[in-house]
């Protein structure tokens, strides 16, 4: 690890990260061993790698699959359902399934071309449906946190879009915990200051079984090509990706946007499902579904 300039073997390296990443939850005041953590696992290696992190270090984490539907030929979503539960299994784990096709009537790619009336692609119908399915099981299910396996190459990637466009708005809302707010579950991300390479090595040192396969859906997107950007400037700069997010964590610690309106100030609960949102009336996933139940007799012809 260039940036750490730290080379470990696979036994000190296996302990190395749930020691960091308990670290971080300390430092970040993410959660304590009285709380009931639920996971958000993709079937990847970083949601199964953060499930089997928060276990070994004596968390009472329980996981949460979202089936979506997504075949795309390569049975993605079939795949990543099956790995999650077969870790689950392996450890004796409970896992919280919804498939949003049974909930919901139509799988994301559907509602996705319901919503866009057919063009680009689903990522933000299947972003908004994610974060309403996880606050409403978290919320219904008495979860105190909703741990997700965001690692630092996202987070950095996600920080370096919003600050190309300085969307202050979701610089405010982006860091490693996310308080509860009405109808909202406070959410952590205990492994955004590890890279990916670091992830990756660990579920393989770990022998999980994880999907290779990305969602074939983010091929192209914007995120893997600020990923990229930032993975150049990492190879001249060891360090320069840790460096951008732990500067900005304290920027934001120190007022940078203090004159900027705090979330709370300008989010309404839903009237329909009483998740907080930013416009009065019905959040975008209510709309969306009520929207769906609008077509619902076009959908069969697509
Ligand atoms: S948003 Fe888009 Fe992801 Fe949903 S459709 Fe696939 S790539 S899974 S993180
Ligand atoms: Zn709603």
């Amino acid at each position: 690890m260039r940036q750490h300039k730290l080379a470990l073997c696979k036994e000190h390296y296996l302990e190395w990260v749930p020691e960091q990443t308990e670290r971080f939850i300390r430092k970040y005041g993410m959660f304590g061993h009285d709380d009931k953590i639920l996971v958000a696992v993709s079937g990847g290696k970083d949601s199964l790698s953060l499930w089997d992190i928060l276990v070994r270090l004596g968390y009472q984490a329980d996981g949460l699959y979202i089936g979506l539907g997504i075949d795309a030929g390569i049975g993605y979503s079939s795949e990543s359902h099956r790995l999650a539960e077969k870790f689950a299994n392996d450890h004796n784990l409970k896992l919280q399934v919804v498939d949003i096709e049974k909930e919901y009537g139509q799988p994301i790619p559907v509602l996705a071309q319901i919503s866009h009336r057919g063009h680009g692609k689903p990522c933000a119908v299947c972003g908004l449906t994610k974060r309403h399915v996880m606050n409403r099981i978290a919320r219904d299910l008495g979860y105190d946190v909703l741990a997700t396996g965001h690692n630092l190459d996202d987070e950095a990637a996600v920080l370096f879009g919003n600050t190309l466009s300085w969307s202050v708005e979701y610089l405010l809302r982006q860091g490693p915990v996310l308080p509860s707010a009405d109808g909202l579950a406070r959410k952590a991300k205990p492994l955004c200051r590890l890279y990916e390479r670091e992830m990756t090595a660990y579920a393989i040192l770990r022998g999980i079984e994880y999907i290779y396969e990305e969602c074939p859906f983010a091929e192209g997107s914007t995120s893997i090509y600020y990923k990229e950007v930032l993975n150049r400037l990492e190879n001249d700069r060891p360090g320069a990706k840790l460096t951008f997010y732990l500067r900005f964590l304290e920027a934001r610690q120190t007022g940078l946007f203090a004159e900027s309106k705090e979330p709370a100030d300008y989010l309404h609960p839903c009237s329909n499902c009483g998740q907080a949102t930013s416009a009065p009336g019905l959040c975008s996933f209510c709309r969306l579904i009520e929207k769906v139940a609008d077509q619902a007799p076009l959908v069969s012809n697509l």
